[in-house]
């Protein structure tokens, strides 16, 4: 994908649920102009998590962040459209560690700890088509005309 069609994955962690933080965040990305094409509330299996973080299974706190943190609770997992938003959510989302996040952000906002980060997002467009083939089968992703678009692109 690219240009107003580039997708981005992002899910709202355990700890973004039980603070009731869904709500606030998706208002965000409504309010930025990109359009939602998929979400749902789940518990994420071992498997999809083992899959999902892959890349840090060597690091000390994988487990910690597998088992006790993104596997402990529901998640909500979105796929989101736009221009760019695959960048802009990482900067909507502020830094990995919160103390490194500006005010505004999702993180600078409503995150202390590393490991209570509030919030997923992909890192690249790779990332993303890999993530949202992780997370989601193609009929779950809808294909809606955003009459929003003119108003919201030249
Ligand atoms: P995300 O969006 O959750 O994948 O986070 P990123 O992409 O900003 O950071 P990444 O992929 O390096 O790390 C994934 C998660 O692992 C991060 O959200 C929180 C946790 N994590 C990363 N670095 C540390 C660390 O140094 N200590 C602890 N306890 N957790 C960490």
């Amino acid at each position: 994908w690219s240009g107003v069609n580039e997708r981005t994955f992002l899910a709202v962690k355990p700890d973004g649920c039980q603070r009731r933080l869904v709500g606030e965040i998706i208002r965000r990305f409504e309010r930025k102009g990109f359009r939602l094409v998929a979400m749902k509330l789940m518990q994420a299996s071992e498997t999809l998590l083992k899959d999902h973080y892959i890349a840090l299974r060597d690091r000390p706190f994988y487990n910690r962040l597998k088992d006790l943190y993104m596997g402990s609770g529901p998640v909500v997992a979105m796929v989101w459209q736009g221009l760019d938003v695959v960048k802009t959510a990482r900067l909507m989302l502020g830094e990995t560690n919160p103390v490194d996040s500006l005010p505004g952000t999702i993180r600078g906002d409503f995150g202390v700890d590393v490991s209570r980060n509030v919030i997923h997002g992909s890192d690249s467009r790779e990332s993303a088509q890999r993530e949202i083939s992780l997370w989601f089968r193609p009929d779950e992703i809808v294909c809606w005309q955003d009459h929003a678009e003119r108003w919201i692109y030249e």
